[in-house]
């Protein structure tokens, strides 16, 4: 994280295991170089640990009281605010991730908030029946979801942002809203990483239709901040928690 000239860093609040939602808002301010703290990967004994998240979700941070993480507090203005796409459309235009104008902060907005959507249905493909049920409870259910996932609904999402993406030719295709990288453009690395992972086979037999898609994911990936981030401790790997999961019998 590069210093700003922020003194106090953002408190952001997220399961401390896993990639999941939190890693959207991650990505976020590790690109910005926003100084943050990860709070709940911080020792209990400091005030960190999953009880942080616990008093966060029951209102101990101030403001509206969050119903899940990602949860982030901004001290300077004592902002407390949880949803990953409010949480981004709230940093975007502080830390540079947004161009100016409502028109283009909305569009991104809107992008993300399909992101959300996604996101949701890569969770239904190993969880269809219930979250509190485990996978090997509903791996039956859990094989249909994800074939009807991988054949109806993610090529759609891919293929949709593949076309927003062409229509950009402000940024010559490289971005999705204006000219520069946005919030958004950094969750649909996400989305291809953490696809990639949990659904390699799909992923390439669709790769030849989205080229836009993986030429911005690479370069997401080496933009300098995002690059050390990404090769750093910091980066949680996937795992059999996270939203992305790798269960073979989910992609054949
Ligand atoms: N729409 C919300 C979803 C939040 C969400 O589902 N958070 C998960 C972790 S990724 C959670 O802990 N949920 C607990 C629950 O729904 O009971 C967002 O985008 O932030």
């Amino acid at each position: 994280m590069a210093a700003t000239k922020r003194t106090k860093p953002y408190e952001l609040y997220y399961w401390p295991n896993i990639q999941g939602r939190g890693e959207l808002v991650r990505l976020a301010l590790e690109e910005a170089g926003a100084p943050y703290v990860d709070v709940a990967r911080t020792p209990k004994s400091k005030g960190g640990g999953v009880e942080a998240i616990l008093r966060a979700l029951r209102g101990g941070l101030g403001g509206a009281m969050p119903f899940a993480p990602p949860v982030l507090r901004s001290p300077s203005d004592g902002v407390v605010v949880a949803h990953t796409a409010a949480v981004l459309a709230y940093l975007g235009p502080r830390v540079g991730l947004v161009p100016k104008g409502e028109a283009s902060r909305l569009e991104v907005h809107q992008h993300q908030l399909t992101i959300t959507d996604l996101f949701a249905e890569v969770h239904d493909t190993h969880h269809p029946l219930g979250t509190s049920l485990y996978y090997e409870d509903q791996k039956a259910a859990a094989r249909k979801r994800a074939a009807l996932f991988r054949k109806e609904r993610m090529s759609k999402f891919l293929r949709y942002f593949e076309r927003v993406l062409a229509a950009n030719t402000a940024s010559k295709q490289r971005w999705l809203v204006g000219k520069e990288r946005t919030y958004v453009d950094l969750s649909l690395f996400q989305v291809i990483e953490g696809l990639s992972y949990a659904f390699p086979r799909a992923l390439d037999e669709l790769a030849p239709e989205i080229p836009r898609l993986l030429e911005l994911h690479v370069r997401v990936a080496s933009r300098p901040n995002l690059a050390e981030y990404l090769s750093s401790d910091r980066r949680i790997a996937f795992n059999e928690e996270g939203i992305f999961r790798r269960y073979p019998a989910l992609d054949r």
